[in-house]
C-alpha cells in the first residue's frame, strides 16, 4: 500500500497551462491526446491540491484575436481562478512558436520583429498585472543562433538587455508588482541559445538598468543538458538572492529537452534540491515545467501531474528525517559542516594581515585529516533509500 502523502498549505506547488495541456505531439509524431478545456485543467489541478497555474499569452489568449475576443477568454480564466481558488503565479510571453520569431525575437536580426517582440511582451504584462502574476519569466528560446555568422553576439546581448531594460522601465512606469525571471537553456530549439546556464544569466543580469527586479528562473532539464549541476546553479542563484521562480522537472543528460515528471529521474540530486528549497526560505512557488510521456492519455497526464508533487513531497519528508536523525548531525560535526559558515580571515586590516602572515601552519598534520564524507553521504542516501 502506497503511503500517503499531503499538500502543505505552504507547499505552493504550481502548474504551467502548457504541462497538462501538453497534447504529446513531438518532431516526429503528431497530438496523441485531445485538448483539455482550461477550466477542466484548473478543476484538475485544484483537485490535486496545486496552488496556482502559469500561462503564455498564446496559451490563454487566442494568437492575433481581437480585443473583444481576448477580453473574453481572459475573463473567462479568471473565473475559472476564482472558482477553483487557484492563483496565477507567473506570466510569460510565447516569443518562440510563431515563424515571425524564426530568426529570434528580442535579438531577431529584423529591428521591426524586436519591436513586435516587446510589444507583445508589454501587452501582457498588462495582463499578468490584471492577474496578479509576482512573476515573469523570459525563456528565450528562439535566443540564438546556428551560425556564428548571423550575429554578432554582443550586439546580441546589447539588444537583449536594451528589451529587458525597456521592458523593466514599462513595468516601474506602471506601477506592476511584478519581477522578471531570465529562463536559461542551452540549446534547443536554437543550435545555440543565449543566456545558455544559470551562471551567465546572473552575470548577465548584473549588466542590466534594473538589476535589482531582475532574477533567475532555473530548469532542472536546461541546466542538466548543459552537463551542469541543479542544485549547484540554483544554491548559487540563493546565495545572490536571485532565485525568483523555478522550474522543476527532469531530465537524462546528454538528451533532448526532456521535460520528465519531476523526480523520475535524478532520485538523489532532488534529495538535496528539495532540501535546499525547504532549508533555503526559499518562498516561491515550486512551479512544474514538465509533460506526461507521450504514450500517455488524459489519465495518465493526471497520473504525472500527481508525481510531480507526491515525488517533491516525499523528497522534503526524507529530507526532514536526514536533518532529524542524531547521526546526520554527528556525521556533519565530524566532517566540520558548520566550520564553513564561520568567516576564514574577516575583512582586510593591516593588522589582520601581519597576524597572519605571523602564523604558521602545521601542514603535514593538516593533510593527514579525514573528512568522513563517505559516511556522511551514505547515510543521506541510507535515508533516501528508506533503509536509514
Ligand atoms: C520552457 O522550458 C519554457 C517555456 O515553457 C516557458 O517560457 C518557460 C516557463 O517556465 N519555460
Ligand atoms: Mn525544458
Ligand atoms: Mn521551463
Amino acid at each position: 500500500m502506497s503511503k500517503d502523502l499531503h499538500v502543505r498549505s505552504t507547499d505552493k506547488f504550481s502548474f504551467g497551462l502548457w504541462t497538462v495541456g501538453n497534447r504529446g505531439r513531438d518532431p516526429f509524431g503528431e497530438a496523441v491526446r485531445p485538448k483539455i478545456e482550461v477550466s477542466d485543467m484548473l478543476r484538475g489541478l485544484a483537485d490535486i491540491g496545486v496552488y496556482g497555474v502559469s500561462f503564455h499569452d498564446d496559451d490563454l489568449m487566442t494568437f492575433g484575436a481581437s480585443e473583444p475576443q481576448r477580453r473574453a477568454e481572459l475573463d473567462a480564466f479568471k473565473k475559472d481562478l476564482e472558482a477553483t481558488g487557484l492563483k496565477c503565479t507567473m506570466a510569460t510571453t510565447n516569443l518562440f512558436y510563431h515563424p515571425v520569431f524564426k530568426d529570434g525575437a528580442f535579438t531577431s536580426n529584423d529591428p521591426q520583429v524586436r519591436k513586435y517582440a516587446i510589444q507583445k511582451v508589454m501587452r501582457n504584462l498588462d495582463v499578468a498585472a490584471e492577474l496578479g502574476a509576482p512573476v515573469y519569466v523570459f525563456w528565450g528560446g528562439r535566443e540564438g543562433v546556428e551560425s556564428p555568422t548571423a550575429k554578432d553576439t554582443r550586439d546580441a546581448l546589447s539588444r537583449y538587455a536594451e528589451a529587458l531594460d525597456f521592458l523593466a522601465g514599462y513595468v516601474k512606469d506602471k506601477g506592476y508588482d511584478i519581477k522578471f525571471a531570465l529562463e536559461p537553456k542551452p540549446n534547443e530549439p536554437r543550435g545555440d541559445i543565449y543566456l545558455p546556464t544559470v551562471g551567465h544569466a546572473l552575470a548577465f543580469i548584473e549588466t542590466l538598468q534594473h538589476s535589482e527586479m531582475v532574477g533567475v528562473n532555473p530548469e532542472v532539464a536546461h541546466e542538466t543538458m548543459s552537463g551542469l549541476s541543479f542544485y549547484q546553479g540554483v544554491a548559487q542563484a540563493i546565495w545572490q538572492g536571485k532565485l525568483f521562480h523555478i522550474d522543476l522537472n527532469d531530465q537524462r543528460i546528454g538528451r533532448f529537452d526532456q521535460d520528465f515528471r519531476f523526480g523520475s529521474e535524478g532520485i538523489k540530486d532532488h534529495f538535496f534540491l528539495v532540501r535546499l528549497l525547504e532549508n533555503s526560505g526559499y518562498e516561491g512557488v515550486k512551479h512544474f515545467d514538465a509533460h506526461a510521456y507521450r504514450t500517455e492519455d488524459v489519465e495518465g497526464v493526471w497520473d504525472f501531474a500527481r508525481g510531480c508533487i507526491r515525488n517533491y513531497l516525499a523528497f522534503a519528508e526524507k529530507a526532514r528525517e536526514f536533518d532529524a536523525d542524531p547521526r546526520v548531525a554527528e556525521a556533519m560535526a565530524y566532517t566540520g559542516v558548520a566550520e564553513l559558515a564561520v568567516p576564514t580571515v574577516g575583512p582586510y586590516t593591516p593588522e589582520a594581515a601581519a597576524g597572519l602572515m605571523a602564523e604558521t601552519f602545521d601542514v603535514d598534520t593538516l593533510a593527514k585529516r579525514g573528512f568522513g564524507i563517505e559516511k556522511l553521504d551514505q547515510l543521506a542516501v541510507d535515508h533516501i533509500l528508506g533503509i536509514a
